[in-house]
């Protein structure tokens, strides 16, 4: 008997040992680093003054993505845990996540999600783009039908199946409406304020970047109406976040051009 149970306990910890290991060894399709402390926009953006929205909340440091059975699993880490202070379902409350993706390189659209206040460069148009804040009922998609044609709308996924460990959000999109990652793809993460107050959101519940900071807005645009909404984007090592922000013009009528990250 005392052997039997031995060879259960020892069987039980083999197919432990095993998942354990194939979990470890889970691989990602795409893994980019961010650098820490570039959470300022074109240089020159503070947070608000109230104490949600604590430092590094708006500072990615990493980017991945994962492929399960039917549903693509974005991971995004922060520079510091993430809180939920208003208990959005998505376990996030202040940050609003715009994941763009170019899986086709001849089509897209230039034009961003209304409220970051970009525009991605001809040659690196989106097809796909994922929205992910709190994601309190149907906020998003009610904002959304009233400025958003049919045809973006369509290319346009509000997460509803997120979740938050420690300093990273995981959201989940199915293969299905995106696609299958593929090699070539092209990936940027625009990280902006989640705005509840329709009275004062820029598009789709954005929270707006003043000249001056308030409590509850954040600080350091010149308040031109051509300055994006974006605290962090993913930037490769090469790349200067604060010309690339900082390349709009009120003059030539211009946003900030930005592109994907390609693999
Ligand atoms: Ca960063
Ligand atoms: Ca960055």
């Amino acid at each position: 008997m005392r052997q039997r149970l031995s060879s259960v306990i020892f069987i039980a910890l083999i197919v432990f040992l095993a998942i354990s290991g194939a979990q470890g060894a889970e691989t990602p399709v795409v893994s980019l680093a961010d650098p820490a402390g570039d959470d300022y926009g074109p240089g020159t953006y503070v947070y608000p003054t109230n104490s949600v929205f604590s430092p590094g909340a708006f500072d990615i440091v990493k980017f991945e993505v994962y492929k399960e059975a039917d549903e693509a699993r974005f991971e995004i880490t922060l520079a510091e845990s993430i809180a939920n202070p208003w208990g959005g379902p998505n376990g996030i409350s202040v940050q609003m996540f715009q994941i763009y993706v170019d899986s086709e390189r001849s089509s897209g659209f230039a034009e961003c999600i209304p409220g970051a206040n970009v525009a991605f460069a001809d040659d690196s148009r989106w097809d796909k783009a994922i929205i992910c804040e709190g994601g309190w009922g149907t906020e998003v998609e009610d904002i959304m039908a009233g400025l958003v044609d049919d045809d973006m709308r369509s290319c346009i996924h509000v997460a509803k199946k997120a979740s938050v460990t420690g300093r990273t959000i995981r959201i989940w999109v199915p293969v299905s409406w995106l696609g299958t990652p593929s090699p070539g793809w092209g990936y940027q993460v625009l990280l902006m304020g989640q705005e509840g107050s329709k009275d004062v959101m820029d598009g789709i519940k954005v929270r707006r970047v003043l000249r001056e900071r308030t409590e509850w807005q954040f600080g350091g645009s010149d308040e031109s109406g051509y300055h994006p909404n974006v605290l962090d984007m993913l930037t490769e090592p090469e790349a200067d976040q604060k010309a690339i922000l900082g390349s709009y013009s009120k003059e030539k009528d211009t946003f900030a051009i930005v592109s994907h990250v390609y693999l």
